[in-house]
């Protein structure tokens, strides 16, 4: 706990039976309280230490105590700053979590770490991709997350298609979503998810991004601790539109990587199609391009060929990969792409045959009816990527025992 707590301001007071409901506004929380308790919470006007506060109201010490740490988890008391203010946290817990996963907690790290990132404000086409993170935990919900009653060790969760169980024995989380307050410029917001991954990388989890419009990952990799590494790109398009004249957008995040990141080197790009005016856009060595007709030529040796064994990767994935008529919730949708199934086993096969630092799946929008699975798709294929990271270092430590 901080050492002083600030009595959070934009919370909203509603009258609920014979107490109140405190809402926590954009921080997605609330909590019942009696009067008492309300009384309890307004001595936090200024900033106070709990431990003061106990001292002032000791009649029940350890009642008193457990609420102010439910006041402190419910974000109804913020940790006071330096000039007093109430510092509001870089990410907010949700409900549904990814797969019913528990509640990131960096005394116990797990293998991979789930994070939303419900930001779409650099999008160009048709905005929604900041409801991706609630549409594919929506999904997700159809496989739960469970412990075997015995052993204690996560169950993993079965895959009818490939008729087996994946992620058995693999820990999972929710680190919940990077708090993005309105009307935040995008460099604020950049920031605090730069900083949330890095929170999440340091305790040794590989993070599972849930976008949010493509330009998040510029954010997320900036954070990744590795001195050099490449990154496998499903998308239609390049993303690599001008950096130089336009600020970063969900356009020309891949610019922009390349430029600031001179230490990605490589950016290998799976799925392109589309027609542009002009010629190819960019001379920049370290870039290899797969359209789609390529894909479905040369398949996956080709791909292989064009990344390095001894450089970590990072995956990022483009829902509008996948052709509209699996995947029409999405921004920018191109026809011709990909079917689910494919883009299912391209990315495990990558997964599973190169070391992979982490991984995001953007452009997801709402829902547009009831036979629409873009976000299916999208846990689909987080689910493959999962797979193949395990299955992968499975067999690279059978190979050298
Ligand atoms: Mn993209």
């Amino acid at each position: 706990m901080a050492e002083r707590y600030v009595l959070n301001e934009s919370l909203e007071i509603v009258e609920h039976g014979e107490g109140f409901e405190l809402r926590m506004s954009g921080l997605a929380s609330s909590l019942r309280v009696t009067r008492y308790q309300l009384n309890l919470l307004q001595q936090f006007v200024t900033p106070t230490s709990p431990s003061a506060m106990l001292e002032r109201f000791p009649y029940d010490r350890s009642a008193t105590s457990q609420f102010l740490e439910a006041a402190v988890a419910a974000f109804a008391l913020l940790p006071a700053g330096p000039n007093g203010e109430g510092l509001r946290p870089n990410r907010v817990p949700v409900r549904p979590t990814m797969f019913g996963a528990p509640c990131f907690d960096p005394a116990a790290p797990p293998a991979f770490v789930f994070l939303g990132v419900p930001f779409d404000r650099n999008t160009s086409g048709r905005a929604g991709a900041r409801f991706g993170p609630v549409a594919v935990r929506n999904s997700g919900e159809a496989a739960h997350y469970q412990l075997d009653p015995k052993k204690l060790t996560p169950m993993g969760i079965h895959d009818h298609a490939r008729g087996r169980t994946v992620l058995e024995g693999v820990t999972l989380a929710d680190a919940g979503d990077v708090s993005l307050p309105m009307g935040e410029a995008p460099e604020l917001a950049f920031a605090r998810v730069s900083e949330v991954v890095g929170e999440l990388v340091d305790c040794g989890s590989i993070p599972i991004v849930i976008g949010g419009d493509h330009s998040v990952t510029y954010a997320v990799v900036r954070a990744l601790p590795a001195e050099r590494f490449g990154i496998i790109h499903f998308d239609a398009h390049t993303d690599l539109g001008d950096s130089r004249v336009d600020k970063l957008h969900h356009g020309n995040v891949f610019s922009v990587v390349l430029d600031k990141l001179e230490y990605v080197e490589r950016l290998v790009q799976i799925g392109l199609r589309g027609i542009v005016e002009g010629s190819a856009h960019t001379q920049d060595e370290r870039v290899h391009a797969f359209g789609m007709d390529q894909v479905r030529r040369d398949g996956l040796g080709a791909i292989l060929e064009t990344l390095p064994e001894d450089l970590p990767y990072y995956v990022s994935i483009d829902i509008d990969v996948v052709d509209p008529a699996f995947a029409p919730s999405t921004g920018t949708p191109v026809v011709g792409g990909l079917f689910p199934h494919e883009l299912k086993d391209l990315a495990h096969e990558l997964a599973r045959k190169r070391d992979i630092i982490g991984c995001d799946v953007v452009e997801v929008g709402p829902e547009l009816g009831p036979a629409d699975g873009t976000s299916s798709v999208a846990v689909e294929v987080v689910l493959s990527v999962m797979d193949g990271i395990v299955r992968g270092l499975a067999e690279r430590l059978e190979a050298k025992a």
